[in-house]
């Protein structure tokens, strides 16, 4: 299978399919798109003009739950959606959570249409205090058979999640404890820490 990965340096949604190709080690080739090309030669690529993008055999798929739920069909070993159908759906649900109810509204460009008068710094503290409000939302979903987010494995959930923490905490908001924690632990896990993308 010939992979190309279509990603950004600090793209949230990126960070989740690279964080999944190396955990189920396929190899694939990364390009970098630049801002300007984001709005520009890459709109051939994705119409919205989002990473990532993957291209498999040539065939464009966009939306990081789109791409991960493709790279599990075509390569169950290492799954990353849990053991059972309970385990998927909670999964599903959470990245649903994060990918639609936390990450959509703090895009850039959602921002920039939407809140036009704010500063970048004011951007940046406005993205950090709404995902912190949301995940602290989140946590009763969380963590409640092991130290994974859902189940007893590590899942797309789990690269959501702490994806997600990760973001708020480089936009300088607030850390919560029991996610602080939870990073930790996962940082311990040597095959999960091994194939963590390091940007
Ligand atoms: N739901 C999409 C979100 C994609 C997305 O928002 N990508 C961001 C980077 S994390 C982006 O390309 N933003 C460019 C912009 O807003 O101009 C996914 O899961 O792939």
């Amino acid at each position: 299978m010939d992979i190309i990965l279509y990603s950004a340096i600090g793209s949230n949604s990126s960070e989740r399919v690279e964080w999944a190709l190396n955990y189920k080690s396929l190899p694939y080739k990364r390009i970098e798109v630049s801002s300007h090309e984001l709005s520009t030669s890459y709109l051939k690529i994705n119409p919205f003009g989002y990473v990532p993008t993957i291209s498999i055999n040539g065939i464009l798929i966009s939306e990081s739950m789109a791409i991960i739920e493709c790279l599990e069909e075509h390569h169950p070993k290492n799954t990353l959606f849990g053991q059972t159908w309970a385990e998927r759906a909670a999964i599903r649900e959470v990245c649903e959570y994060v990918n639609s109810s936390i990450h959509a509204p703090q895009n850039r460009t959602v921002l920039k249409a939407f809140r036009p008068e704010l500063t970048e710094n004011e951007k940046r503290e406005l993205r950090g205090s709404w995902i912190v409000q949301c995940l602290a939302k989140l946590s009763p979903k969380l963590w409640n058979t092991s130290n994974f987010a859902i189940g007893s494995s590590f899942s797309t959930a789990d690269i959501f999640v702490a994806s997600i923490y990760k973001k708020s905490c480089q936009h300088g908001a607030v850390r919560l404890e029991d996610y602080d924690k939870y990073l930790n632990w996962l940082s311990g896990q040597k095959q999960i820490s091994a194939s963590e993308p390091k940007i």
